[in-house]
């Protein structure tokens, strides 16, 4: 029987959002027919070794990316993920596996970047994180070391560990509704937030526009365009607040 979400009144919500939520905003996702990487898997190339084998193509693809940036807008998704996180009485965290600033820009502010973001440059070799606009290249010069060359775009990779795991884990243990929008879960640590949330007692909600792998760890699964199931869902929600 499917569970009745509107009937529950949550009060701590965890929201997980991945491509699909941009999808709508004239952004590629990963693993579609159109994905990104064309003609690569993701997975072979978005690594730190691709990095070192072939810094001038990651350095390409990201420069790309986030030029792109400058010509798309937020969706109704994130406008209206916006709308819940300035209404919603209760804790709230909206965790982005998104690495543009599509939530930012429609107004989230309790919001969480888990795998990095485009915006912003890593040094390696003095560790510095930093804001990052235009082009960076394999020249880039670190704005507090000076360094030339070592500058890489702020994203998580393949094999790496994810931005902010303890504040989501407190989150996740903490929260009495997840919901997963747009994402495949293919992905790991964040494919597996459902199962955490679930055993913490948390009820659970997808939105996709098809059933992910993991759709049946969710009690409710709604399908369809995020662009329209989003806002219907925060309307529902914030009537009965
Ligand atoms: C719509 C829509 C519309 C379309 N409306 N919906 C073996 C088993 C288990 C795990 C592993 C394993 N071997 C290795 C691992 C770990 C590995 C992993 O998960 N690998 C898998 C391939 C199996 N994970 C890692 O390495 C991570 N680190 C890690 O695990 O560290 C150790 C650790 C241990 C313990 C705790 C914590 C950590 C790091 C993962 C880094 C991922 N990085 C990327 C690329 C960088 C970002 C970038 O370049 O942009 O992040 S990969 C790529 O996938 C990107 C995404 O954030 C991520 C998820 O993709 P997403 O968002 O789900 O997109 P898609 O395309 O897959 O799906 C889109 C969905 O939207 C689809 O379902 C569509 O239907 C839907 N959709 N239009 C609604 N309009």
């Amino acid at each position: 029987m499917e569970a009745n979400l509107e009937s529950v009144a949550p009060s701590n919500i965890v929201i997980l959002t991945g491509a699909g939520v941009s999808a709508e905003s004239g952004l590629a996702t990963f693993r579609g027919p159109d994905g990104l990487w064309e003609g690569h898997r993701v997975e072979d190339v978005a690594t730190p070794q691709a990095f070192a084998r072939d810094p001038a193509l990651v350095h390409a693809f990201y420069d790309a990316r986030r030029a792109r940036l400058d010509e798309i807008e937020p969706n109704a998704a994130h406008r209206a993920l916006a709308q819940l996180d300035l209404h919603w009485p209760g804790e709230f965290l909206l965790v982005t596996q998104n690495v543009d600033d599509l939530h930012e820009r429609a107004g989230s502010t309790r919001l969480l970047h888990m795998h990095g973001e485009l915006q912003k440059g890593w040094c390696q070799s003095c560790g510095e994180r930093f804001a990052w606009a235009g082009l960076m290249g394999e020249g880039a010069k670190c704005p507090a070391c000076d360094d030339a060359g070592l500058v890489r775009p702020d994203i998580v990779w393949f094999g790496e560990m994810p931005y902010g795991m303890d504040r989501i884990d407190e989150a996740l243990q903490r929260c009495d509704l997840f919901v997963s929008i747009g994402t495949s879960g293919a992905v790991y640590p964040a494919a597996g937030f459902v199962q955490t949330a679930r055993y913490c007692g948390a009820r659970t909600l997808e939105m996709n526009l098809e059933p992910s792998l993991g759709s049946f760890l969710f009690d409710e699964s709604r399908t369809g365009p995020a662009g329209e199931l989003v806002p219907q869902w925060v309307e529902e929600l914030l009537a009965a607040v």
